[in-house]
């Protein structure tokens, strides 16, 4: 670009750290959202217009926005997850999808064990039941819950997050680890990982701590619903943390509230923010609000990825995390 061409417009759709919307200002004609609230699609629309470039966590990119929005060419996405774009859509619209992977990949990691333990051990719930000031007295029984360390951990989704977290549990804790993919890993990776692929009803039937961090798509909805469930033992945990929708939350309701399965770590709801009433009423849940990714340095990791996908494309003609690769060769 000659200094004489006026600078590309990017329009930022949510709150980001103010030293990364300086970096983009010294590129870009920047628009960003001061409040940390989302915008309608009516108004995401009208704020794309003229704009080429924008930078979103979570908002949904689809053919309707994007008829409306003829001069965008590029959607940074700040989540490893994609499933709010319609990817197939914006390939025939011809703008380029990044995402953020390896970057949050370990901190992912760090929480899924964080919340397995949390869940297996009862912390939110004995946590309550303290500040409530319920703790009359030490007992045998009060809030035993089951071990992590020798237990079996069953994966389901074993990408980059899962295999950190089999590492994690097989090396650090000495389980005994079990996965299902849509595919099997190499035998390298599945030593290096200290974990034997299984079907998923065998996954289901026989761990004790049960880890989804399986992408969300049409075929992956409702990955774990009543059925699934049911295979589990009474003695199992679920922990989900990968998007709300792999989980049928009703369905997991009744199975917690029945003590069907012990307990269950949720990162991520149907619907999120909002979460199923019944989920908010049950004890035996350890529930925080997609927080998995969630460490300073990891966050600002995600943002600085964001903003080098729209550099990286808008201004040098190559992105570093793109999806769909092939809108390339059309530019
Ligand atoms: C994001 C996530 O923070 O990366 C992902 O896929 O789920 C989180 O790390 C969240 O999606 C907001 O974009």
């Amino acid at each position: 670009m000659t200094s004489t061409q006026a600078k590309p417009k990017v329009l930022v759709a949510r709150a980001i750290f103010p030293d990364h919307i300086a970096r983009l200002e010294e590129h870009f004609e920047v628009v960003s959202n001061p409040k940390d609230e989302s915008w309608t699609k009516a108004q995401l629309i009208e704020k794309l217009q003229g704009v080429q470039g924008v930078f979103v966590a979570g908002e949904r990119i689809d053919a309707e926005l994007l008829d409306a929005c003829p001069d965008l060419k590029i959607c940074a996405n700040m989540a490893v997850g994609y499933n709010n774009f319609d990817l197939d859509a914006m390939t025939a619209h011809g703008v380029l999808g990044t995402n953020t992977p390896d970057v949050l990949t370990e901190t992912t990691a760090d929480f899924g064990l964080a919340l397995l333990m949390a869940t297996a051990r009862r912390m939110s719930e004995s946590e309550h039941f303290l500040r409530a000031g319920q703790w009359q007295r030490w007992s045998y029984d009060m809030f035993s819950g089951s071990d992590v360390h020798g237990s079996t951990l069953g994966i389901i989704g074993m990408g980059r997050i899962g295999q950190g977290i089999a590492r994690r549990g097989a090396h650090g804790f000495g389980m005994d680890v079990i996965y299902h993919n849509r595919s099997r890993l190499d035998a390298a990776l599945e030593t290096d990982c200290k974990a034997r692929y299984v079907g998923k009803e065998e996954l289901l039937k026989t761990a004790d701590h049960v880890v989804l961090v399986v992408p969300y798509s049409p075929a992956s909805h409702h990955t774990i619903g009543a059925a699934e469930l049911a295979l589990m033992k009474p003695t199992a945990t679920l922990v989900n943390i990968a998007r709300g929708g792999i989980v049928d939350d009703a369905a997991l309701a009744v199975a917690l509230r029945e003590k069907r399965i012990a307990a269950a770590g949720l990162d991520v709801f149907e619907g999120e923010p909002k979460v199923h009433p019944d989920l908010l009423t049950v004890p035996n849940v350890v529930l925080t609000p997609h927080i998995a990714s969630a460490t300073v340095p990891t966050r600002r990791a995600m943002s600085k990825l964001t903003i080098d996908n729209l550099i990286g494309f808008l201004v040098h003609g190559k992105p570093v995390t793109p999806l769909n690769p092939s809108v390339l060769k059309q530019a």
